[in-house]
């Protein structure tokens, strides 16, 4: 997916639905928060741009991405919720640390997505430095906080 999508409107083969009614959630990780609060920036502009209301966004802020999935489990169980969004950013290390977090994550958001039956958009960065996440974070790779929101629109969508 190209960074610069910004709107359903660039995917002419879709079904563009209509999201003012749409609620969303977005669980926002704590760790690496220059990070992570740049993600939230892009996945927020990026649902407003496809005709999200601000009042169908709620920010849920969890201490790391380990807890991304119990988060998410929170948004999900809520009836109104139609769609949640997980933004973390998980930093290589010298330990196995890493791999802990980013399977656990993984496995928790896939199981909270399957249990609700609601997309539940993986939008974790696991860069081997913090450079390699900013740039991916509003720098010259693009937001990935803009392609989970976009995913989550289009999940909505099919
Ligand atoms: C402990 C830890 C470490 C070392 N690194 C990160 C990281 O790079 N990104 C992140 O989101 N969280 C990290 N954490 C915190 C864990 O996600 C979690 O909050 C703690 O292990 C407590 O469960």
């Amino acid at each position: 997916m190209a960074s610069n999508l910004k709107s359903l409107s660039d995917y002419s083969d879709k079904n563009i639905t209509d999201m003012g009614k749409k609620k969303f959630a977005i669980v926002v990780s704590e760790w690496n928060e220059e990070v992570t609060e740049s993600l939230y920036q892009g996945a927020y502009e990026t649902l407003i741009a496809n005709g999200v209301s601000k009042d169908n966004i709620i920010k849920k802020m969890v201490p790391g991405s380990f807890e991304l999935s119990m988060g998410a489990q929170w948004m999900a169980q809520i009836e109104e919720i139609d769609a949640v969004i997980c933004l973390g950013c998980v930093i290589q290390g010298e330990t196995r640390h890493f791999d802990f977090i980013c399977d656990a994550v993984a496995h928790g958001i896939t199981n909270v997505s399957l249990k609700y039956n609601k997309p539940v958009i993986f939008g974790v960065l696991t860069p081997n430095t913090q450079k390699q996440a900013l740039d991916r974070a509003g720098g010259k790779h693009g937001n990935k906080g803009d392609e989970a929101a976009i995913t989550a629109v289009k999940m909505l969508g099919f």
